[in-house]
């Protein structure tokens, strides 16, 4: 026997570096369905459909180009409820000469398969991940010695790297790195939003979503209407779908958010990307060329690729640069647990209700939704960050802990000191009634703050600045925030701060 391979569930590529120089005829590949990835949180069904089903084809086209696979279905009664136990047995019948791996995504589960060389007694070879453009140590070269880390000065780094939106003379092209003030227009219904792209069930598909809807009936949202693409044709297809239908307002809309539009100008690609349907660079080429044929805007596609060598690559940094203790940060000593309407969607704050019924519906909701509205509310709660971000982790059919956590604790939360953002995002409900038309349809009214009907995200937002003055106030990005409380009435402060404390001690009845 030659060598075992193991592929996760996040790692569908055929040019996974775990697959480099094996051998088809004598090597075997192992993939599993398990318990205890399915269940390490509360996981969106729809991610679990999505995840089960893309690993089911992704096994058979590996068969089909001669590949023995061995792979193990998920069975309520399997007596393998994690994937050591199913590579084990696997060892104990084949005798590898070793196990071979990608490295893991989540500090979770790297940790422990750089164990089991121990408990297996064959070595572990655990490869690079190539699907990104920095590998772990060239981040922390970049990382080492700056005094702050920002995701700007790292994006133009990869820029050059990969010579994306580059001249040839290597500047940027349109002669700026950055197009983002071009791209805060709110979207009053015209150009119309094209329809998401969706791919009909196949056999294989139908089956997992009846295993998830008996197996994992407790789980958040809904297998109903799945249509996310399961194979690597298919997400291509959506890319496709995206560059020539949404990418061309991509940029305008981006900040926008709407009542009765759950995707807008999205591209609906994280899902593919993060278990690796998709590779970022053949998106952002994609990209690229349409920018070159004139069928999309330079702040359209600059915005989009910044998403994805710049935010998506610079998470991914921070969270190995930072794990294990990054996951235990919380600077603004948060305590208050997450509210119930998140799972249930059950409150009367109609942004929150929408954002939190699109997520259970789809498993998506897009980033300013995450980011403005229920990781905005939560920031002015002051949650618990391990609450929320165990709640990211769960909606999501995008989310892995080596991207969520960074987007929570550090980009929603500021629980890490400032990795993310040079300042919190906190915002009252001023942003999301300039941003949306989800107000006018609210029972709160976003005008008034200190009223019954007050929208709960004003008093909140000065709440929030008055209780962290002392981490805030002297931020020079902020000082103009403190100088506009500072300048109100006291007693109008005083009533502000009475609602504020009166709304945190009510927050499951907002
Ligand atoms: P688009 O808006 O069309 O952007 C294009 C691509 O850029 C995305 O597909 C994604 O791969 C990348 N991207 C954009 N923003 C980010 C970002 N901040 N970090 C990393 N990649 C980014 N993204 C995840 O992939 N998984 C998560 O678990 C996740 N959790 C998040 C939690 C919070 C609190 C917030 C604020 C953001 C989170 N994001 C996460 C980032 C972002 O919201 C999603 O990547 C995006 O909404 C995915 O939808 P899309 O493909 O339509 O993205
Ligand atoms: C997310 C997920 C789920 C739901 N199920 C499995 C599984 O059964 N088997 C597997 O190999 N991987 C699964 N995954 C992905 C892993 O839990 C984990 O998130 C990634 O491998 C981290 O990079
Ligand atoms: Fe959200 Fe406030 Fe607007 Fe209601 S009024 S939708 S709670 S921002």
């Amino acid at each position: 026997m030659a060598n075992l391979i193991l592929i996760l569930g996040d790692q569908l590529s055929h040019h996974l570096s775990a697959l480099d120089g094996a051998d088809p005829a004598h090597d075997r590949v192992v993939m599993a369905e398990v318990h205890d990835e399915a269940s390490y949180t509360n996981h969106h069904k729809k991610k679990l459909v999505l995840v089960f089903s893309a690993m089911r084809h992704f096994a058979r086209e590996l068969q089909a180009k001669g590949w023995q696979v061995i792979y193990h279905e998920y069975g309520p009664d399997s007596p393998h409820e994690d994937l050591l136990s199913v590579v084990q047995e696997q060892v104990l019948s084949l005798s590898p000469d070793k196990l071979v791996t990608t490295e893991c995504g989540e500090w979770r589960l790297d940790n422990q398969i750089r164990q089991w060389h121990e408990t297996l007694g064959v070595p572990v070879e655990i490869r690079p991940d190539r699907r990104f453009l920095a590998s772990k140590d060239e981040f922390a070269r970049w990382a080492e010695g700056r005094k702050q880390l920002r995701m700007e000065f790292f994006y133009r780094e990869m820029r050059r790297k990969s010579g994306l939106l580059m001249t040839p003379g290597d500047e940027p092209e349109g002669g700026h790195w950055n197009y983002d003030a071009d791209n805060r227009r709110k979207w009053k219904g015209q150009p119309p939003a094209p329809a998401p792209f969706r791919v009909e069930p196949d056999d294989i598909t139908r089956d997992v979503m009846s295993l998830v809807d008996r197996h994992f009936s407790d789980h958040f949202g809904t297998t109903d209407d799945f249509h996310f693409a399961v194979t690597a044709e298919q997400a291509r297809q959506a890319l496709d779908h995206f560059i020539d239908f949404a990418l061309p307002c991509f940029g305008d809309y981006q900040d926008a958010m709407a009542d009765q539009e759950d995707w807008l100008f999205h591209a609906i690609l994280s899902p593919y990307l993060n278990c690796g349907l998709l590779d970022p660079m053949e998106v952002c080429e994609a990209a690229e060329r349409a920018w070159y044929a004139g069928q999309a805007p330079l702040n359209a596609v600059e915005g989009f690729i910044r998403q994805i060598i710049g935010w998506r690559e610079f998470v991914r940094g921070i969270y190995w640069l930072k794990m294990p203790t990054y996951a235990k940060e919380n600077r603004l000593g948060n305590d208050r647990p997450l509210p119930w309407f998140y799972w249930s969607g059950d409150t009367g704050m109609h942004c929150l209700h929408r954002t939190i019924d699109s997520t259970r519906r789809n498993g998506y909701a897009h980033h300013i939704q995450r980011l403005m509205v229920t990781g905005n509310f939560a920031l002015l709660a002051g949650i618990k960050p391990e609450e929320i971000c165990d709640w990211y982790l769960a909606v999501y059919a995008d989310a892995y802990d080596w991207v969520e956590l960074p987007n929570t604790l550090g980009m929603v939360m500021h629980a890490d000191g400032g990795y993310l953002g040079s300042k919190p995002y906190a915002a009252s409900g001023k942003y999301i009634n300039r941003m949306s038309d989800y107000c006018s349809q609210c029972r709160y009214n976003v005008n008034h703050t200190t009223e019954d009907d007050a929208c709960p995200f004003n008093a909140l937002y000065w709440h929030f600045l008055d209780r962290h003055k002392d981490d805030f106030s002297r931020n020079p990005r902020m000082v103009m925030m403190y100088r506009n409380w500072q300048r109100q009435d006291p007693d109008h402060r005083q009533a502000t701060l009475e609602r504020a404390n009166w709304l945190l001690d009510h927050l499951d009845e907002l």
